[in-house]
């Protein structure tokens, strides 16, 4: 009885040390190239497709190689922020893995669709089917010490398409001394300390207050004055490395609206300006992460004859 109870303890032990380390280490960004139309996972859509190792703005087969930088485990090609509705296409994606030592690790892959991947130029899994995202492959790949290049090529039959890849180590705990191109962002958004605003529509504060941009409600909003310019500053708690905002606004967008950062709330550098805002969300990926204390929204033309009117504001910054 008492070898029983030791037993169980053992056992009760391993459980939860196995439950606590085992986190998934899921690959949200990506460089990604399509779609290629009535394209199937058997064409060599882009020549060499093995071998690739591509770039932002590197051109294959007539189409650019993007950033694609998620927050979600699963990369949506269908989502706004990649290819778009598409039914019989492919498209692939791209990155690499920085490895600190030769290893061995599991690489979790799910897809909607047909799915090929290659791990330097050597094909690792090909599952030419429409199966749905809740089956799983595990396949068992080696990393050498430095770059490893990762492609995943999937072919959408219909419906949705998209896939998921995450890495762990052969004994199912996270992966450290991994690092990623492109880099990963932020899973969490950045913590902001303070915001302050031009105008407040009919100084009425309980309705349109600066604040409602981050209480992650996409019914409260900021609503300013109904003239041009007008700004909101944001501050956060400590310096970040800013990678994607996402604006979210209501009916009373910005046409011309610039962005700009500042590390001491008196100079500012814009990183990015438009002169053709068509409202809704808008998401906004910077080539290069920046760092930021403060971050200022500058409105120059009203799409409206409103004021300028957001839900929410996101930042994303990369992870250290
Ligand atoms: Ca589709
Ligand atoms: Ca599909
Ligand atoms: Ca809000």
């Amino acid at each position: 009885m008492r070898k029983f109870l030791f037993f169980l303890c053992v056992v009760l032990i391993l459980v939860f040390t196995f439950n606590q380390k085992a986190r998934a280490l899921y690959i949200r960004d990506w460089l990604i190239c399509g779609p290629f139309q009535e394209a199937v996972l058997e064409d060599e859509v882009i020549q060499n497709e093995q071998g690739l190792s591509p770039q932002v703005g590197h051109i294959s087969s007539g189409k650019e190689w993007r950033e694609l930088n998620t927050i979600k485990n699963i990369i949506d090609f269908e989502g706004r922020l990649a290819f778009g509705p598409n039914d019989g296409a492919v498209g692939y994606a791209f990155c690499e893995i920085l490895s600190d030592k030769k290893q061995m690790a599991l690489l979790k892959l799910k897809s909607d669709d047909g799915i090929k991947v290659w791990l330097n130029s050597e094909n690792i899994i090909t599952q030419d089917i429409a199966r749905g995202l809740q089956f799983e492959d595990i396949v068992t790949v080696y990393l050498k010490k430095g770059e490893n290049k990762l492609l995943v090529k999937v072919n959408d039959y219909y419906g949705g398409w998209g896939f998921s890849c995450n890495l762990l180590s052969v004994d199912g705990n996270e992966i450290s001394g991994l690092k990623f191109e492109p880099p990963a962002l932020a899973s969490e958004k950045v913590v902001v300390k303070n915001i302050t605003a031009s105008s407040v529509q009919d100084r009425d504060i309980n309705s349109y207050n600066p604040l409602y941009l981050i209480d992650s409600d996409e019914e409260t909003r900021w609503s300013s004055d109904h003239t041009d310019p007008q700004h909101v500053i944001i501050e956060f708690s400590t310096p970040e490395k800013l990678k994607r905002i996402d604006l979210l606004w209501e009916t009373a967008y910005a046409k011309k609206y610039a962005l700009s950062i500042s590390l001491d709330g008196e100079s500012w550098q814009e990183i990015y300006s438009t002169d053709s805002g068509e409202g809704g969300r808008e998401i906004i990926l910077l080539k290069k992460p920046v760092e930021a204390k403060f971050l200022k929204l500058v409105g120059l033309e009203r799409g409206t004859d409103w004021g300028y009117s957001l839900l929410e504001i996101e930042i994303y910054g990369i992870k250290e």
